[in-house]
C-alpha cells in the first residue's frame, strides 16, 4: 500500500497532472483488498453482485476479478508479482503474473461503466499496464515513458476510464515489454453490451483465452526471457495439454470463444466437426455483411478474435493451433528424421555408454508418446494425453471442445469420454486389404494413376457387436 503523497511523488510530474484531474481524492484514500487465486482450475462464472447485469464468461484455467462498487466506480486491484503457475499436472513454471496467476484474471465490465483499477508492483523491476484495444483518455493508456512514469517495484498507480465500447480486449505491460510477456504477464478484458446490440448475440456459453508462449528448459522452472522465436512451450492461458481445460457445451447451445494472441507468431485456430463465424475482434463487433463461414481462423501477434457458432453436433471434437509443432512440448528441435531407417540394435549398444538413451522415431514420433523415457524433474511430456483409444500424441494448444445433449445449462464440468453409439467408430475391417492394381499397361494407355475398376476390390466390413465399444 502506498500513500497519496507517495503516489504524487513516485508518479512524477506528467502523473501527478494526470492523476489530478482524472483521479479523485477519494479513490486513493482507500485501495481494495487485493483477491488472490492460487490454483489454475477453471471457474465458473462470476455472476455480477452489482452494477448492470451481463451474462458472464468463462475464463479457460483461469477466473474472474472480483470488484468493489465506490459511488457507482468499479474498482479493481491487481498486483503484478512472482507467481508459480501450474501449466501441467506435474510440471510447475515460475512466471511472473498478477494475483497469484498468470495469466492475471480477467476483467468484466459493462459499457458504460467507470472502471478504477488500482496497480501495484511487486516485481523486482519497474511495469506498467496497457489497456490493450480500449477507448481511454492518452494518459491512461499505460505505455511508461510515453503516457506515464513505469510504476516502480513496491509502488501503487491508479488507472481511472470509462468502458466506452463492447468488445474483447486483453491487457499486459508497456515496460520492459519483452521480459515481462515472455514471463506470463497478460490479461483478458471484456466489456460486454449495456443491452441488446444489433451485432452481439446472445450466448449460451462465452470463454476466453488467451495464447502464449514460453521457452523453459527441460528440468528447469524459469523462462528464457531473451527467445524470440524458438519457444518450446506453446500454451493457452499459461497452460499446456493435457494440462488445459475442456470447453464444455450442451447441445445446440450457442457458443462463442474468445481469444487473444500475445506469442511471437501466429496461430490457426482450428475446431472440428462444426463451423464458426469471427463476429469481432479486438476493433469491435464485425458487420454481419462481412462474416463468413470457417473451421480454422488465424490469429496474428497482438489480434484478437471471436468465434461462434452453433454446438449441434454432440461428440469429444478436437480444438488445436493448427501448427503442428505448436501442439507438442518441450522437445529437442535438431532431432533428425529417422523415419524409416532401421536402427535396431543401435539404442541397446547407445545406452550401455548412455544410461537412459531412447532411440527415437524410427517409425514416426508416435512411439514416444507410449516410452517411458527418465526425464529431468519438472520436465513438460512431450505428446501426451490419453483419450478412450489410446495417446492422443499431442500436447502444446490443444483441448478438447465437448458437446453432449444431457450437460446441464451452467454446468462446466466435464463430462468424461464421448459415448458413441453404436457402429459410429472408425474400425479395422476384418478383411486383408485389396491386392495392389496390376501396373498400367497396355488395357489403360499412358497414365500415372490406372483406373480401377469397382469390380475389381473386394472388401469385407465386419459390424461391431453392439456394446463392443470399451467406454468407461
Ligand atoms: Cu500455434
Amino acid at each position: 500500500m502506498t500513500s497519496r503523497r507517495d503516489f504524487f511523488r513516485s508518479a512524477g510530474i506528467a502523473g501527478a497532472a494526470v492523476a489530478a484531474t482524472t483521479v479523485s481524492r477519494v479513490a486513493l484514500a482507500a485501495i481494495p483488498e487485493p483477491v488472490i487465486e492460487t490454483t489454475a482450475d477453471t471457474r465458473g462464472p462470476l455472476t455480477p453482485p452489482t452494477g448492470r447485469p451481463y451474462n458472464p464468461v468463462v475464463t479457460l484455467n483461469g477466473w474472474t476479478l472480483p470488484w468493489r462498487m465506490k459511488d457507482g466506480v468499479k474498482e479493481f486491484h491487481l498486483v503484478a508479482e512472482p507467481v508459480v503457475r501450474e501449466m501441467a499436472p506435474g510440471f510447475k513454471a515460475h512466471l511472473w503474473g498478477y494475483n497469484g496467476q498468470s495469466p492475471g484474471p480477467t476483467i468484466e465490465v459493462v459499457e458504460g461503466d467507470r472502471v478504477r483499477i488500482y496497480v501495484t508492483n511487486r516485481l523486482p523491476e519497474r511495469t506498467s499496464v496497457h489497456w490493450h484495444g480500449q477507448r481511454l483518455p492518452n494518459g491512461m493508456d499505460g505505455v511508461s515513458g510515453l503516457t506515464q512514469p513505469a510504476i516502480p517495484p513496491g509502488k501503487t498507480f491508479v488507472y481511472e476510464f470509462v468502458a466506452r465500447r463492447p468488445g474483447t480486449f486483453m491487457y499486459h505491460p508497456h515496460a520492459d515489454e519483452m521480459t515481462q510477456m515472455a514471463m506470463g504477464m497478460m490479461g483478458f478484458w471484456v466489456t460486454h453490451p449495456k443491452g441488446r446490440h444489433p451485432l452481439i448475440a446472445t450466448v449460451d456459453r462465452d470463454y476466453v483465452f488467451l495464447l502464449n508462449a514460453y521457452d523453459i528448459d527441460p528440468g528447469s522452472y524459469t523462462p528464457k526471457t531473451m527467445t524470440m522465436l524458438d519457444f518450446n512451450l506453446w500454451s493457452w492461458n499459461s497452460r499446456i495439454f493435457p494440462g488445459i481445460a475442456p470447453l464444455v457445451a450442451r447441445k445446440n447451445d450457442r457458443v462463442r470463444i474468445r481469444i487473444g494472441n500475445l506469442t511471437m507468431t501466429n496461430h490457426p485456430m482450428h475446431i472440428h466437426g462444426h463451423e464458426f463465424e469471427v463476429t469481432g475482434t479486438d476493433g469491435g463487433p464485425v458487420p454481419k455483411s462481412a462474416r463468413w463461414p470457417e473451421v480454422t481462423t488465424d490469429i496474428a501477434v497482438g489480434q484478437m478474435r471471436q468465434i461462434e457458432f452453433i454446438a449441434d453436433e454432440e461428440g469429444d471434437w478436437a480444438f488445436h493451433c493448427h501448427k503442428s509443432h505448436h501442439t507438442m512440448n518441450a522437445m529437442g528441435h535438431d532431432v533428425p528424421n529417422l523415419i524409416g531407417v532401421d536402427h535396431s540394435g543401435l539404442a541397446e549398444r547407445i545406452s550401455k555408454l548412455v544410461p537412459g538413451y531412447m532411440a527415437m522415431g524410427e517409425r514416426g514420433m508416435g512411439d514416444m508418446a507410449d516410452m517411458k523415457m527418465p526425464l529431468p524433474e519438472n520436465t513438460a511430456p512431450m505428446m501426451t494425453g490419453d483419450g478412450p483409444f489410446g495417446s492422443v500424441e499431442m500436447g502444446g494448444m490443444f483441448s478438447v471442445f465437448k458437446v453432449r445433449r444431457d450437460q446441464k445449462p451452467g454446468d462446466y464440468s466435464d463430462p468424461g469420454w464421448f459415448r458413441h453409439p453404436p457402429g459410429t467408430v472408425a474400425h479395422e475391417v476384418g478383411a486383408a486389404p485389396p491386392a495392389a492394381p496390376p501396373p498400367a499397361g497396355h488395357d489403360h494407355g499412358a497414365s500415372s494413376m490406372p483406373l480401377v475398376q469397382p469390380q475389381d476390390i473386394e472388401v469385407q466390413v465386419r459390424k461391431p457387436a453392439a456394446g463392443a465399444h470399451d467406454h468407461h
